[in-house]
């Protein structure tokens, strides 16, 4: 049997609990998922060779990561290829692409730094998003930025958050879609601080003076990402998640944004979206798998992965959600890792659309709780695989599982010659 004679079979499955598998495809073809532009060359950037700071960290040798953005722009369109939906491209400052001769340091960079990104995503057909670097520079001193006593250094930071939303506003215009503007500092210490307010009130100010910079609100999404700790700063993070949260009840069309690697190990994000769903207007997310602590492994289409599109998807939620994805993996081919994690939550995002969300929900309202897990173990083993290669197909996407076949060509015509 074919992929089209299982699909056709699965879609009447379906019907019958009354789950539309046409829409659901229709859906999620639509959707803007973020893919990192980081995973390519293991947080490196192009503008700076201090090795990273702030708390995160890749492992791993793998040979082939890409040494400049022509190869980093390659690497990602091999991704696009091999990955089924509608993509925005996010970039970190530290990306910026200098013309020959020129760099500008990082408190002073201009939209027309990044103009190879924009002809990037238009050639491509993808958005972009965008998020100041707050580490891996010289000027990150005692392992602050925003936060820190050292004006010089504090205000070198603002000047770089300022730099950055006008390079958002860039984004949003050139390409006419909304950009994210995500804020993520490493800010913290090692051991036990003697006073945890004046860092926090330090954070708040710089972020207030960063954000009274210009932008339309309406296209420009600033977010503020929490982080529970890191390498290096175990005892106390200034960014944590009551003060990121807050900042962004307490501050008009800021978004907060959680990235599911930075919570203590037993919280689950998922949990947490409709919490804030209960509040804001829109969330942002960072989509990742934390194994132990914050280790930004490849995402997998996993129980909590799926938990996590379905508290957005049974919510009504895909409009009000910015998704991204954020893992570095420096120990297997990179472009495998990319894709894996990309069609992880494609395959989430369509799994959750796949679930009679409406009858499990009113299952639930009256009670009918032994009736509810019945049904929803039965949900499990329907036929979602044969809805999944319709999709790539539809995608022209290759649905066969060799598709690793053709991350393995590029590596031998391609990534094996970077030495
Ligand atoms: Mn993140």
């Amino acid at each position: 049997m074919n992929n089209r004679e299982m699909y056709l079979l699965a879609k009447e499955k379906y019907a019958s609990v009354g789950v539309d598998t046409e829409k659901a495809m229709d859906e999620l073809a639509d959707i803007p998922v973020s893919l990192h532009c980081w995973q390519g060359d293991d947080v490196h950037g192009f503008d700076s060779d201090s090795p990273l700071s702030g708390g995160i960290q890749t492992t791993g040798n793998y040979p082939g990561a890409a040494r400049d953005p022509e190869e980093l722009f390659a690497d990602i369109k091999k991704v696009l290829e091999l990955t089924p939906g509608k993509k925005k491209i996010n970039v970190h400052s530290s990306y910026a692409v200098f013309d020959k001769g020129q760099h500008r340091n990082r408190n002073e960079i201009l939209p027309e730094d990044f103009k190879a990104w924009v002809d990037f995503a238009k050639e491509t057909g993808t958005g972009l998003d965008f998020n100041p670097t707050f580490f891996g520079h010289e000027m990150v001193k005692d392992g602050l930025t925003l936060t820190s006593p050292d004006d010089s250094v504090r205000n070198f930071w603002i000047d770089h958050g300022k730099a950055s939303v006008r390079i958002a506003q860039y984004f949003a215009e050139q390409l006419g879609e909304p950009c994210v503007l995500n804020f993520w500092i490493g800010d913290g210490f090692k051991d036990i601080p003697a006073d945890r307010l004046i860092p926090r009130l330090r954070y708040r100010d710089s972020l207030e003076q960063i954000l009274s910079e210009k932008y339309d609100p309406s296209m420009v999404k600033p977010c503020v990402e929490s982080k529970v700790f890191g390498i290096g700063v175990e005892s106390y993070t200034a960014g944590s998640s009551e003060f990121t949260l807050s900042f962004a009840a307490s501050h008009k069309g800021v978004l907060p944004l959680m990235d599911n690697g930075h919570y203590h190990p037993t919280e689950v994000v998922s949990d947490k979206i409709p919490a804030l769903l209960a509040f804001f207007d829109e969330i942002a997310l960072h989509i990742t798998r934390p194994v132990r602590w914050d280790s930004d492994h490849v995402v997998l289409f996993d129980d909590e992965t799926k938990e996590m599109a379905l508290e957005i998807v049974r919510n009504n939620a895909l409009g009000r959600v910015y998704m991204a994805l954020d893992f570095f993996d420096a120990s297997i081919n990179r472009i495998g890792a990319w894709t894996v994690g990309f069609r992880s939550w494609q395959k989430a995002l369509l799994n959750a659309m796949l679930m009679p969300n409406d009858r499990l929900k009113a299952l639930q309202e009256k009670g009918e709780f032994g009736r509810l897990m019945a049904e929803r173990e039965e949900f499990k083993t329907y036929p979602f695989g044969a809805v999944w290669d319709e999709y790539l197909d539809r995608c022209s996407v290759r649905s066969d599982a060799d598709w690793y076949g053709d991350v393995l060509k590029y590596e031998k015509e391609v990534l094996s010659l970077r030495r």
